[in-house]
């Protein structure tokens, strides 16, 4: 497998249970290293901008309005196969069905509040990554 780097997002419901640690530390037991990180509240441009792959879906507003609703931690994580190893440990998207011991599971309470982003393929991770982080901010670990 390849050294990877994936764009993950600590939703605002997460932000606000005060488990940015506990998650981080997910990253850090599976083996993946935080090469660069901010604290922000995004903007409405922002948000549309991030999700604009999801603008004609009926959920659209609402997980823009979610998503501005309070600060996030956007973070860069690198390792091999980061862009899977993330979306394993955040679990299905909508908690009911994500598996135990899965981010989601642990700390989601529905399928709009539901604690995390993670790129879903190496081609969206780049432009993730890139949305927010200028390529002299992001650090090899
Ligand atoms: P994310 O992009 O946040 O990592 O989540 P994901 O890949 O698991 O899910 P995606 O299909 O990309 O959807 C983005 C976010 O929109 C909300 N959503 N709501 N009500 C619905 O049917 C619905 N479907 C998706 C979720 O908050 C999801 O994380
Ligand atoms: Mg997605």
């Amino acid at each position: 497998m390849a050294l990877e780097r994936t764009l993950s997002i600590i939703k605002p419901d997460a932000v606000a249970k005060n488990v940015i640690g506990e998650i981080y530390s997910r990253f850090e037991k599976s083996g993946l290293k935080v090469a660069a990180a901010q604290m922000k509240h995004l903007s409405k441009a922002e948000a549309e901008g991030f999700y604009a792959v999801h603008r004609e879906r009926p959920f659209f507003s609402a997980l823009v309005e979610f998503m501005i609703s309070g600060p996030v931690m956007i973070q860069v994580l690198e390792g091999e196969g980061a862009v899977l190893k993330n979306r394993d440990l955040m679990g299905a998207t909508n908690p009911k069905d994500a598996a135990p011991g899965t981010i989601r599971a642990d700390f989601a309470d529905s399928i709009d509040a539901n604690a995390v982003h993670g790129s879903d393929s190496l081609e969206n991770a780049a432009n993730e990554v890139a949305y927010f982080f200028p390529a002299t901010s992001v650090y090899a670990r």
